[in-house]
C-alpha cells in the first residue's frame, strides 16, 4: 500500500442465482478484467480510473478458494464454459484504484452452487415451520399437487412408514425437476454434498438413486400436523435430521452471505422464459426467501451514521457488515437480440423490484449483462426474426456437440411483459460456446459487467 493510502475499504460481494444462471462465468470475467485491467475496456468508477497493484490473497478460514485459474483456463485454452459449481467458494484480492485517493480496496467475492438457494426458506424456521410451508405449497399449487400426488396420499395413510414417506417425497422432487421447477429442497437431492448432480433420468430412477438429506441415513421430508407429535419416533428423527441439515448445509452456504456488503442477484430471464411459468414462480419465491433471510437494507440498530464511522475508525476486519446494495442482474444478454435487450431489463424489474423497494435504506439497480460476449446479432425488423451468429453448443436433439463452425440461429423475441401463463419450450435461446480472444492475457468482451462492478464495489 502506498503511504497516502491509510486505510483499506473492504467490499464483500455475494453472487446468488439459480443453477446455470451464470454466476461463475460472471465472477471469472470480473476477476479477469480487474486483474488485467484496461480502463478503456472496463471503465470502473470515475472515467479513466486505473487499477494498480492487484494481488490475490488466501480465502478466509473455512472457505475454499474460487478456482479462477481453472475457470479461465477452460474458457481460454479449451473453449469451454467453466464446470458447474459443486461447493461454496471465495476469491479475495486487493488493489488500488486511481479514483480512491486515501484507501485501497480489499474485495471478497462469493460463489455458491445455485441449487443451494432453494434451501433459503429453511433458515429461521424449525422443522414444524418448514413442514407447514412446504405442504402449503404442495397442496395449493397445481403443479406441486400433481407432482406430489403419491406423497400427499401416503401422508394420509394410517400407519404410514418412514420409508414410504421418503420414497414418495423423493418421487415428488423428481417430478418437480422434470417439470422445470427449481425449488427443490433439501437441495442435496439435486446436488449432493460430494458434488454429484442429479443426472437426467426418469422420475422413478431419480427417486431411487438420490437422497433427500445429507446422505442415505439422514433423510427427511415435511410432515403434516397429524404426524408432528413430539415424542414420536418419526417426528423426533426427522426434526433432528432437519436441524443437522440446516446446520451443516444451509447455514454455512446461505447465512454466510448475510455479512456481504453487496449482493448480486442473477435472474436469468432467458432460462425463465424457456422453462415456463412454473420456473418463473419458483425463482420469484426463492428471491423472496433470500431477501427474508439475508435482510438487505440499512441496519436499523446501527444505522448509516455508525456504518460511516466504522468505515473510518475500525480496522476492516472489525467493521460490521450488512448488505446495503443489491444489483439485480439479467445475464447472457448476448443470447437475446439487441432489439429485445431493454425488454429483458424490464422483465427482470417487473419480477423482483418489489422485494427491494420494500426495504428501507437499500440501494438497488438493474443491469443486463454479458459476461463473455459470444454471439453477434444480425440486423432485424422490429417484428422480424431475431437472428444471431455463434457456435452452437447443442445439436437439434438437445445433446451437447463438439465446437464446430459458427452458425446463424434464431432466438425468441421477448414479450413486453411476463405472460400470464406459458409452457416450457415456447421461448428458446440456443446456448453457444464461449468466444474468447485468441490472445491469452486479454479478458473477454463484456457488456455492463463494468457498470455492475462500479455499483457493488463502493
Ligand atoms: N452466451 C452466454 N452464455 C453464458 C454467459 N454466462 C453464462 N453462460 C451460460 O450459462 C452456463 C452456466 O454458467 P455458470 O456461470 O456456470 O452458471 P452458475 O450460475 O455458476 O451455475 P451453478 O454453478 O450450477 O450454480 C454456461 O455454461 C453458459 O452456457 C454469457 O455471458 N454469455
Ligand atoms: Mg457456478
Amino acid at each position: 500500500m502506498s503511504i497516502l493510502r491509510v486505510k483499506t475499504t473492504e467490499a464483500r460481494v455475494g453472487v446468488v442465482g439459480l443453477y446455470s444462471a451464470g454466476k461463475t462465468v460472471l465472477l471469472t470475467s470480473l476477476i479477469n478484467h480487474l486483474q488485467d485491467h484496461d480502463p478503456d475496456r472496463f471503465p470502473l468508477g470515475k472515467p479513466g480510473t486505473q487499477l494498480r497493484r492487484f494481488t490475490v490473497h488466501e480465502p478466509d478460514r473455512g472457505w475454499d478458494a474460487f478456482n479462477y485459474a481453472g475457470h479461465r483456463d477452460s474458457l481460454v485454452n479449451y473453449g469451454r464454459w467453466p464446470e458447474k459449481t459443486k461447493d461454496r467458494s471465495q476469491f479475495v484480492c486487493q488493489f488500488e484504484r486511481g479514483d480512491w485517493r486515501f484507501s485501497d480496496c480489499l474485495l471478497k467475492l462469493y460463489d455458491l452452487p445455485g441449487e443451494r438457494i432453494a434451501d433459503a426458506g429453511m433458515l429461521g424456521r424449525d422443522f414444524t415451520g418448514w413442514s407447514e410451508r412446504m405442504l402449503n405449497q404442495f397442496v395449493n399449487d397445481t403443479t406441486y399437487r400433481t407432482c406430489s400426488a403419491p406423497f400427499l396420499e401416503a401422508m394420509k395413510k394410517p400407519g404410514v412408514t418412514e420409508s414410504e414417506l421418503l420414497s414418495t417425497y423423493r418421487l415428488a422432487l423428481a417430478n418437480l425437476i422434470l417439470n422445470y421447477k427449481p425449488l427443490i429442497t433439501p437441495s442435496t437431492f439435486l446436488l449432493d454434498l460430494k458434488g454429484q448432480p442429479a443426472r437426467p433420468a426418469a422420475a422413478e430412477e431419480l427417486a431411487a438413486t438420490r437422497h433427500c438429506g445429507i446422505d442415505a441415513d439422514t433423510q427427511f421430508c415435511p410432515l403434516p400436523a397429524g404426524l408432528r407429535k413430539h415424542g414420536t419416533d418419526l417426528f423426533d428423527t426427522f426434526s433432528s435430521r432437519y436441524g443437522q441439515y440446516v446446520e451443516q448445509v444451509v447455514v454455512p452456504t446461505i447465512a454466510a452471505f448475510r455479512s456481504c456488503t453487496a449482493l448480486v442477484v442473477l435472474v436469468d430471464v432467458t432460462m425463465l422464459l424457456a422453462g415456463g411459468v412454473g420456473m418463473y414462480d419458483d425463482n420469484r419465491q426463492i428471491v423472496r426467501d433470500l431477501f427474508d433471510v439475508l435482510s438487505p437494507g440499512e441496519n436499523r440498530i446501527f444505522g448509516p451514521l455508525a456504518r460511516g464511522l466504522s468505515k473510518v475508525f475500525l480496522p476492516h476486519q472489525l467493521r460490521p457488515g450488512w448488505i446495503t446494495r443489491v444489483a439485480f442482474c439479467a445475464p447472457k444478454m448476448d443470447l437475446v437480440h439487441p432489439l429485445d435487450r431493454d425488454r429483458m431489463l424490464l422483465l427482470m424489474r417487473r419480477m423482483v423490484e418489489r422485494f427491494a423497494a420494500d426495504r428501507d435504506g437499500l440501494r438497488y439497480q438493474f443491469f443486463n449483462v454479458s459476461s463473455v460476449v459470444s454471439t453477434k446479432a444480425l440486423p432485424a425488423e422490429p417484428t422480424g426474426p431475431r437472428v444471431l451468429v455463434g457456435t452452437p453448443l447443442r445439436g437439434p436433439d438437445g445433446k451437447k456437440i463438439p465446437p464446430g463452425a459458427e452458425q446463424r440461429f434464431t432466438a425468441s423475441e421477448l414479450p413486453d411483459d411476463w405472460p400470464l401463463e406459458w409452457p416450457a419450450g415456447r421461448y428458446a435461446f440456443p446456448e453457444v460456446y464461449p468466444k474468447m480472444p485468441a490472445r491469452k492475457d486479454y479478458p473477454p468482451d463484456q457488456v455492463n459487467v463494468d457498470k455492475l462492478a462500479t455499483f457493488v464495489i463502493e
